[in-house]
């Protein structure tokens, strides 16, 4: 929406054959507000600007200060602006680089008052407010329109002799000389509870140019009264910050007297819309297109089903991830080695008294079977949230930082990730032994490495296992179908609830599909024992 297009949109509302309407806002939340309601345009009100600031409506707020906000409202809606600039902030050579500035923000139009400045509001003491002098003002109109770009910028000339305590005469006389000054509009203004000033006022006018009304304190003369008269514009000036104010002082009071947030959270709202209003998800939609070297999107998938009996009393109440080492849990451990990744996507498999899993930031699925299944058919339930920039891995494991980033920059559809360090001693339980296409050798650095096959023992007839695999695999878009369709395939098998993260591996190299390898040499742990905790208390140090 270009500075043009509001323009025109304003000069519409003041010249189409009905009667049009628009509402006050004072920030740029409530001119979303104001927009999304169905609103044509904004008044951007003195008295509101003033009063969201928290200072009096008497150009206490510098005009940069107003000009400052009326961006911010600007940005936010793409219908039109209309200022209420007072006096234009001083004499004709102020009102000058006013209009320059306001087309420079994108605000369509500003209505100006024949008063002197700094004014006050027309409902303090009206009948003592001394008026501008003709002339003046009317030079301060031309000077306006002598300094606008866009044709269709308006300048609204606001008559204040009712508020003065001058009768019509002297109303129409100034409206008329203003009108011939260039005004695009006159906005005549009265403080009576009856519409009478303006009705008189509108007949004896009879739509010489379009006439605006400000019906603050005539409120309760019916909308078609103002339609028959034929006023082109409605301003209603500043309800907003007054709906505004009476909530917050309803619930100011209310946490203050109560020392609780109990009794309110059903009448304010929630922080999600919030940042709805501010756009938030639009900028997640960015992150996702600007912001690919900083944030990875991938998705972690961390199995924690199973108890770990070996354990005894220390997971009779707890799974193993939450066993504490150096203080915090297991789980903990690895969702943070992601976090300083800014990988925060992570989904845990729970199972095992899953209900302790209490890790922030984490999405939690539970294996409802846990106790009567598998790896495998843990990483099936978790199959609804697989994305294209994945990470499988068991919950227990441990590693230097490194190895992830590592493996986030190793091609490859599949990527396993294999210790070649066949003597490290921190490795327990019972190994997953690799057998792959080439050794580790400092030589092949870089080059391509197959996983051939993952087995418990550490020798076969032909060779040697050329490294342990640590539980830890990595999907791209063609390996997550490969995956997907394993899983289906493997579910149809009556052993499904037994298998292993290895035995998919296995089966999808039988299927032909590759895996890459990547190796490492130690520098990973995964808890299997009591030892272990003592020895991963030392690998996170
Ligand atoms: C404003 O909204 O600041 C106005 C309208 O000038 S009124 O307060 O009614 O004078
Ligand atoms: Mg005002």
């Amino acid at each position: 929406m270009n500075q043009h297009n509001k323009c025109s949109q304003l000069r519409e509302l003041l010249t189409s054959p009905q009667l049009e309407f628009i509402m006050e806002a004072h920030n740029g939340i409530s001119a979303s507000i104001v927009q999304e309601a169905g609103f044509k345009g904004i008044w951007a009100s003195g008295l509101a600007v003033s009063a969201q600031y928290g200072v009096r409506d008497n150009n206490e707020a510098s005009w940069t200060q107003v000009v400052e906000m009326l961006e911010f409202m600007s940005d936010v809606t793409q219908i039109p602006i209309l200022l209420d600039g007072d006096t234009g902030y001083g004499n004709f050579n102020n009102m000058r680089r006013l209009v320059r500035k306001l087309e420079q923000r994108g605000i369509a139009g500003v209505c100006i008052e024949d008063k002197l400045f700094p004014k006050t509001n027309s409902f303090i003491n009206g009948s003592r407010q001394p008026l501008a002098d003709i002339d003046e003002f009317c030079g301060k109109i031309q000077a306006g329109k002598d300094s606008q770009t866009d044709a269709n910028f308006c300048i609204i000339a606001r008559v204040e002799a009712f508020i003065a305590g001058w009768d019509l005469a002297e109303a129409i006389r100034r409206a008329e000389a203003y009108h011939a000054a260039g005004a695009d509009a006159i906005l005549i203004h009265s403080k009576l509870s009856r519409p009478e000033q303006i009705l008189s006022f509108a007949k004896e006018w009879a739509n010489r140019c379009p006439l605006v009304i400000v019906p603050t304190k005539y409120y309760s003369t019916p909308t078609d009264v103002f339609r028959q008269a034929g006023i082109s514009l409605v301003i209603w000036a500043n309800q907003m910050i007054r709906a505004a104010v009476a909530s917050m002082q309803a619930i100011a009071h209310e946490v203050q007297t109560s020392e609780t947030l109990i009794n309110i959270e059903d009448h304010i709202v929630p922080v999600k819309e919030i940042f709805r209003l501010q756009g938030a998800d639009e900028l997640l939609e960015a992150e996702k297109r600007y912001l690919s070297n900083g944030v990875h999107h991938t998705h972690v998938i961390a199995l924690a089903a199973t108890r770990g009996e070996e354990f005894h009393g220390l997971t009779l109440d707890k799974p193993k991830v939450m066993l504490p080492i150096g203080g915090k849990p297991l789980l903990r451990h690895l969702v943070d080695k992601f976090k300083k990744l800014s990988i925060n996507d992570i989904t845990v498999v729970g199972g095992y008294k899953a209900e302790t899993i209490d890790i922030p930031d984490i999405k939690l699925i539970q294996n409802p079977n846990y106790a009567t299944t598998g790896e495998l058919a843990s990483l099936a339930c978790a199959q609804p949230s697989f994305n294209d920039d994945m990470l499988v891995l068991y919950g227990d494991l441990l590693f230097r930082s490194y190895i992830l980033r590592d493996l986030l920059h190793c091609p490859g559809e599949i990527v396993a990730v294999v210790d070649s360090a066949m003597n490290n001693p921190s490795v327990s339980g019972s190994p997953d032994y690799a057998y792959c296409s080439a050794p580790d050798e400092l030589s092949l650095f870089g080059q391509d490495v197959n996983l051939l096959h993952i087995c418990k023992t550490t020798s076969n007839s032909e060779t040697q296992a050329h490294g342990r695999w640590i539980g830890m695999l990595r999907f791209r878009t063609q390996g997550r179908k490969w995956l997907e369709a394993a899983l289906s395939e493997l579910q149809t098998q009556d052993d499904f609830n037994t298998m292993s993260l290895a035995d998919a591996c296995n089966y999808l190299i039988k299927q032909g599909k590759p895996i890459k390898v990547l190796y490492i040499r130690g520098h990973w742990l995964d808890i299997n024992s009591l030892d272990d905790l003592d020895l991963a208390f030392q690998l996170q140090k």
